[in-house]
């Protein structure tokens, strides 16, 4: 306590799923004096913030976990198929006192600035709570989706009422009982949200910039048998999973859907649409995300599906995404959302149809020179994706370059784990990476395996510097690029591509690789059996 100048081996930045393992990793396997600080006052991260009612992954829970841990794998029991955020922030408390991970991690307590001295290799950060320290290794752990957007619309200061982001729900939750309220977007957070608030809201107005195509999560009770089976085979789910290229396990039908007979592929996408979850996604016909006519076939199935479940004809063609492919936006996951537009208390008004939101009033929101009254607001308007949460930092690498500056023109990384000019800082899921592509624990196990593996390796030849070449980086950023130029993802105005930010400079935020997170993993060890081709070590 109290170390105005403290001085450790490695900091780690975040106590989320990242965090955790990385302090697991540094400080039992490597032996490292580590620091984690932590925003938060626990551990968390995404799960600690992101209360609003609904919030749940949307990944399979049986893989939505560490793997690291083997025999916590055995012991934990999930209630369904994709947990309520409180079930989730339970498991992540009862890892962190499982392995004592909360004696080194600094909580409520942010990381405000950080520099690299060229002299020593050394890292320096500065905390809101005035600390300063020093250390070999700085790793940022801050999570793709922290950095709150709220969005700038003229008035919000004089809301009589109560508003909130979703990622900032006070704790206890909020009671919307017998109250008007309004959801601006239709996000997968807003997805997961409406259909809860709906059952308590006296009204709840809903606020469509860009119509979503929503599929059924299908959560629920699973079955204790298929429970007892996964339990049995966890070693070759985990190996699975790993190699696969999403994290997942669903893969993409090996055939193109031009090639399908009509009752064929109408057999395929009820069977995907009962499966629920990211089987219509990422377990679709191969072509789905590249060919705009193979495409167009999948999007068709969903907006029958959409028009069968919204009884007024007029509402059901507002919620039919128009304009942009399906699949390159975030699969938003459903319960009950297409039916909670049946509902009499529930109402839409779509940007292009009603008239955008032009300002906040004192009353509530004015949208199309119409004024609707509100109670509460509610912000389900995403994050600053992936970059924003790492230039909120202030890292100053050689000759005091800041981060925002490094990438004012995007991000620019080699691997997605480490930037040219910041030596000896490794970002975990970090831009040009597969993370948000990936069911998230996965890509973060293999980015915090391979950090640790590298930390490890350099501290045995006596090395104090790594940093990412230039030249490598240049290579990296052209290979991201030209992957996804393949797809159709760059035509969508997505938060992947940073179009949610006014400002943000246009560029493809995660990495979608040929193999995904599985080929990603194989080619960053490739990496490090070359003795870490594309880094300069000192
Ligand atoms: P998203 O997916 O970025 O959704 C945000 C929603 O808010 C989306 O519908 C936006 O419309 C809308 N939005 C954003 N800014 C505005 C303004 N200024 N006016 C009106 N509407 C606006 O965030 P989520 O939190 O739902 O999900 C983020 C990720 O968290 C999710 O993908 C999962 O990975 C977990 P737009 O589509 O941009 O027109």
């Amino acid at each position: 306590m109290g170390d105005a100048k403290a001085q450790f081996d490695a900091i780690v930045i975040g106590a989320g799923f990242s965090g955790m393992h990385m302090l697991k990793s540094l400080r039992d396997r490597l032996g490292l004096n580590t620091r984690v600080y932590e925003a938060g006052e626990t551990v968390g991260g995404t799960w600690y913030w992101n209360r609003y009612p609904g919030a749940r992954c949307d990944s399979d829970s049986y893989i939505y976990c560490f793997t690291w841990d083997r025999q916590l794998l055995q012991d934990w029991e999930w209630s369904e198929r994709y947990p309520e955020q409180p079930e989730i922030l339970r498991y992540l408390e009862h890892v962190a006192q499982r392995h004592d991970l909360k004696r080194d991690i600094r909580f409520n307590t942010r990381v405000t600035a950080g520099h690299f001295d060229e002299a020593t290799d050394l890292w320096t950060v500065q905390t809101d709570a005035g600390e300063t320290a020093t250390a070999r290794w700085l790793i940022t752990a801050v999570g793709t989706l922290s950095a709150r957007n709220i969005p700038e619309i003229k008035g919000l200061e004089r809301f009589q009422g109560k508003w909130y982001h979703t990622s900032n729900f006070p704790k206890g939750g909020v009671d919307f009982t017998g109250k008007r309220v309004a959801v601006v977007g239709t996000g997968a957070t807003a997805v997961q949200a409406i259909p809860m608030i709906a059952q308590q809201a006296k009204q709840l107005t809903v606020f469509q910039r860009t119509a979503n195509y929503c599929v059924p999560a299908r959560n629920g009770k699973v079955d204790p048998e298929v429970v007892r089976a996964r339990k049995a085979e966890y070693d070759a789910i985990v190996r699975r999973i790993r190699e696969s290229p999403f994290g997942q396990e669903h893969y993409a039908i090996p055939k193109s859907v031009l090639e399908t007979t009509p009752e064929e592929r109408e057999r395929e996408f009820d069977r995907m649409w009962d499966q629920g979850g990211f089987a219509f996604w990422i377990g679709n016909y191969q072509d789905m995300l590249t060919n705009p006519e193979a495409n167009e076939i999948c999007a068709d199935y969903l907006r029958r599906r959409i028009r069968r479940t919204v009884k007024d004809p007029a509402v059901a063609e507002r919620l039919i995404p128009k304009g942009y492919y399906y699949g390159t936006k975030r699969q938003p996951l459903d319960t009950n959302y297409y039916e909670t537009f049946n509902k009499e208390n529930v109402l839409l008004v779509d940007a292009k149809t009603d008239g955008a939101i032009e300002e906040i009033t004192e009353r509530g929101i004015r949208a199309g020179g119409r004024e609707y009254g509100f109670d509460i607001i509610v912000f389900a308007t995403g994050f600053d994706a992936m970059t924003g949460p790492l230039t909120a930092l202030n890292l100053r690498g050689r000759g005091g370059q800041p981060l925002q500056e490094a990438w004012a023109d995007g991000p620019h990384t080699y691997l997605g784990i480490a930037v040219a000019g910041f030596p000896n800082l490794f970002t975990i899921t970090g831009p040009q990476s597969p993370s948000v592509l990936t069911n998230m624990p996965v890509a973060i196990e293999q980015h915090v395996e391979w950090i640790s593996d590298c930390i490890d390796t350099l501290r045995r030849e006596g090395r104090t510097r790594i940093e990412a070449l230039p030249e490598a980086q240049a290579a990296w950023g052209q290979h991201v690029n030209e992957v996804i130029s393949q797809t159709l993802f760059p035509t969508a105005n997505s938060w992947y591509m940073g179009a949610n930010i006014p400002g943000k400079p246009r560029a493809f935020l995660p990495y979608l690789g040929s193999e995904g997170v599985g080929g990603y993993r194989r080619h960053c060890d490739t990496v490090a059996a070359e003795g870490y081709s594309g880094f300069a070590l000192g």
